[in-house]
């Protein structure tokens, strides 16, 4: 049961699809206070065995209890544990307890503070900055129940084409058609298999988005052609802002039809970004995004199927304002004379200038034609972005189905595209913060994401990409990415390139079966991962498990996220089949008992824990998700009791994916081997 209670005016978000009226008794379960600047906060005190759910995309455990947390899209390099807020909002809670079962969304544009328990261990506080805001409650008898209330409310999740869950390399750096041939040939040549290769903003000219270079790339569509028929498709990046330059044709377009955000004067709004000054188009507005979905047409017309959309937050380097008061600053110091404390505040003041509230504050969209000032409608940015490429995109392939990832989003966005995780480090600590940010992310609806593999910042060291690979090999969105001016990260470049291929392997022998469970959660409005409560709730080591997750109806997966772990100790809450993968022919099978375990993993080893009675189909494998065979497998389980596995299979494009018709019953029948071949 879903009920919504409005206070003040909410502006439109695109979060929600089934419009409910909004009750007229007063809002239960927490005590709601306005205060004097306008804004709503909502209390509600905490059993102490509670479990708080949700939030998609922040730092820290998945369980949310005991931080604060704000609904602030921000780009941020340095995802610590003090961080407030990453790339996306995603409003939704879930507090589960012995007592209760309860889902709170807030539909609210703007900036929203989540105290679980920081400043009182038995309270939530929850602020919304102003006041303006739907509040859902969603009261269901089952955490999956509340799952898929949420999404019927929020509408089903984007399905990415099949080809887009197969491995992927990227790199902020790669210059040229040569540069990334002999990425793709130096995978091919090794058999490390590969689906797709990123192009970064190194492509563009200028870093202008929809163009590329012509001397680096001269022939984008003969490029393209030729990748293809070696199975790998390009994906190349679009950031937010249009460069101010005349003659450049998406600012001129923009201009002549006024499509960009305004400052309160009526001029542009404009702010540096990688291509310098740019401005930034209002996606709130339907004619903006009709207008910016078209710009994508010369990059399709050229064969690319897919793209990734950054900088949507929209990052800002600087404005002309913030650089001026920036240096009117530096001369009252120089001035003034210079000690310790303003030299700090000045270093603050240049730091500042990069995504500032000021500037937030500094231009309007417009909303029903009316002026709405930025920092309201803030979190909104990136999801518009993402639906102007979706609409794009089924207006000019409306049958086939096209990869679509953004950095920033909102509750909405998960219906037009997918998200990666955003700017981690080549850290161990992140490697875990990635493992733990997916159930949130699912949770809100964003079911095709997956974090920089490897990491993005810093330099990895080759057992950190094995084990980040290893967490890879389960999570829809499998890309290998880096920074600019880090070390190499390509699985070629390293000394243990043969273990790592195998790792890639078996994502490949178990694709058709991940994206068996990717497309029916999808089609089910149901999680992909999910946190163990889900499956066993009435189980308090399972509840409270921080470090393992469910994947799909069958399976648990467990990484190793420590430098120089032999393995790790693994909770069961029921008995299952543990695969120790080496390879995609290379397994151990070891039926556990329900308990704790110390799971010996050694650096090319990593377990996939199967239910007992459910089995999990192994295809022979290949180089490219094109390439599988689908119709054979090796069924492996522990089965007792008769069942069967309902395997999804379609032409990996259809914009019409249609559960029944996909599904082919594949029999489980008791039998002691473990392992069973069969055709399907
Ligand atoms: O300011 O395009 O998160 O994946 O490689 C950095 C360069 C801009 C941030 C993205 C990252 C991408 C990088 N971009």
């Amino acid at each position: 049961m879903i009920r919504k209670y409005t206070f003040g005016t909410p502006l439109p978000t695109d979060a929600i699809v089934q419009s409910l009226p909004a009750e007229k008794s007063p809002l239960p379960y927490f005590s709601a206070h306005t205060g004097e600047d306008g804004s709503l906060t909502l209390s509600l005190s905490l059993h102490p065995e509670e479990v708080i759910f949700g939030l998609g995309q922040a730092v820290r455990g998945m369980d949310k209890r005991g931080h604060r947390y704000e609904s602030w899209n921000s780009d941020v390099f340095n995802h610590t544990e003090e961080r407030p807020s990453l790339y996306g909002s995603h409003n939704l809670l879930v507090f589960f307890s012995p007592e209760r079962l309860l889902g709170l969304y807030l539909d609210d544009p703007g900036r929203i503070t989540w105290d679980l328990g920081y400043g009182n261990r038995s309270e939530a506080v929850i602020t919304s900055a102003s006041g303006n805001v739907d509040v859902y409650l969603i009261e269901e008898d089952t955490l999956p129940g509340i799952a898929r209330s949420f999404r019927k409310l929020t509408g089903r999740s984007y399905m990415p084409p099949r080809w887009a869950f197969g491995y992927i390399q990227s790199r902020w750096g790669y210059a040229s058609e040569q540069e990334i041939r002999t990425v793709a040939e130096e995978h091919r040549k090794r058999h490390i298999p590969l689906d797709g290769i990123c192009l970064d903003i190194d492509y563009m000219v200028d870093f202008k988005n929809f163009t590329w270079k012509p001397d680096a790339f001269p022939d984008l569509k003969k490029f393209q052609g030729e990748m293809k028929e070696d199975h790998i498709r390009l994906v190349p990046i679009i950031d937010a802002g249009i460069k101010v330059e005349e003659g450049y044709t998406p600012y001129d377009t923009g201009k002549a039809g006024d499509f960009f955000c305004k400052k309160e004067d009526g001029s542009d709004f404009v702010a540096a970004v990688w291509p310098g000054r740019c401005c930034f188009p209002d996606f709130l507005r339907e004619d903006v995004r009709r207008w910016f979905g078209d710009l994508y047409l010369p990059l399709l017309e050229a064969g690319i199927e897919g793209f990734w959309n950054d900088m949507n937050e929209p990052a800002l380097f600087y404005s002309d304002e913030g650089l001026a008061d920036a240096f009117a600053a530096a001369d009252r110091i120089r001035s003034g004379g210079v000690d310790y404390e303003s030299t700090w505040w000045l270093k603050d003041v240049f730091n500042g200038m990069a995504n500032s509230m000021d500037d937030y504050r500094r231009f309007y969209h417009l909303v029903d034609g009316k002026p709405v000032r930025h920092d309201l409608v803030h979190n909104l940015y990136g999801a518009g972005m993402t639906r102007a490429t979706a609409e794009g995109f089924r207006r000019f392939s409306p049958d086939k189905r096209l990869l679509l990832f953004s950095r920033s989003s909102f509750v909405g966005a998960h219906r037009n595209g997918g998200i990666w995780q955003g700017d981690n480090f080549s850290w161990w600590s992140h490697l875990k913060m990635a493992l733990q940010m997916l159930p949130g992310l699912n949770l809100c609806g964003f079911l095709f994401t997956g974090c920089d593999l490897g990491g993005f910042g810093c330099n990895v060291t080759e057992d950190l990409l094995e084990r980040f690979l290893q967490l890879g090999v389960f999570t829809p969105l499998m890309r290998n990415h880096s920074a600019l001016h880090t070390r190499d990260q390509e699985i070629y470049r390293f000394s243990i390139w043969e273990t790592m291929r195998d790792t890639v392997s078996v994502r490949y022998a178990l694709l058709p079966y991940l994206y068996s469970e990717f497309m029916k959660a999808a089609l089910r409005d149901e999680m992909y991962f999910h946190p163990l409560a889900f499956d066993y709730p009435a189980d308090r080591r399972a509840v409270h498990t921080q470090d393992q997750l469910m994947l799909g109806g069958d399976c648990m997966i467990a990484p190793v996220c420590e430098q120089n772990a032999a393995g790790r100790y693994v909770y069961l809450p029921e008995d299952m089949l543990l695969i120790r993968f080496r390879s995609a022919k290379d397994y151990d099978l070891v039926p556990l008992e329900k308990g704790d375990h110390w799971i010996d993993l050694a650096l090319g080893e990593f377990p996939l824990f199967v239910k007992k009675n459910h089995a999990v189909p192994l295809c022979p494998g290949g180089e490219s998700s094109e390439l599988l065979d689908d119709t054979r497998f090796a069924l492996l389980g522990i089965i007792e009791q008769e069942g069967a596995y309902e395997l999804y299979r379609d032409d990996g494009e259809t914009s019409s994916p249609d559960l029944e018709s996909g599904l082919t019953r594949i029999a489980l029948v008791p039998d002691q081997s473990l392992t069973r071949k069969v055709n399907v």
